[in-house]
């Protein structure tokens, strides 16, 4: 009985750890915006495909998964129920495409440099993943917050 129980605990948690979050990172906002974006990869190395379904974090009022469309030459960011990471494979969240909107800092300002955020994702083969994910400028080049001409 006693075997029976450890084995169940080892492939409980050889389950759990099905995907892998690498390379996160936050974007520093402008001083006067309260949401940003959370950046990551998610490498799923079940045999089956699997969903993030959602995301929280304690930080934020909300916190959804977005999309960046074009739309007659300007991006536009829709929400997404669920996110989908083929079997064996990776999803990339990276600006001007996918990535998880952090909505409304309860702070009234949005994380700056140098801090973390805490980020929960839930998927679909019951895995939580807590985070604390850093906070990065973004390069420059790719803030989706501009409008386009
Ligand atoms: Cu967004």
């Amino acid at each position: 009985m006693w075997k029976i129980i450890c084995l169940s605990l080892i492939s409980f948690n050889v389950f759990a750890a099905d995907v892998m979050v690498k390379d996160a990172w936050v974007r520093e906002a402008p001083p006067t915006s309260k949401t940003t974006a959370a950046y990551l990869q998610l490498h799923n190395h079940a045999k089956e495909n699997i969903n993030l379904l959602k995301a929280e974090s304690p930080q934020f009022n909300k916190v959804e998964i977005h999309n960046t469309i074009i739309e007659n030459n300007v991006a536009k960011m829709v929400e997404m129920e669920k996110l989908e990471i083929p079997a064996n494979g990776m999803v990339e969240l990276k600006p001007k495409a996918l990535h998880i909107m952090l909505i409304e800092a309860k702070s009234g300002v949005s994380p700056k440099m140098g801090e973390m955020v805490d980020v929960k994702l839930f998927f679909s083969n019951q895995q939580v993943e807590e985070l604390k994910i850093p906070v990065k400028k973004d390069g420059g080049m790719m803030n989706h917050d501009h409008s386009h001409h």
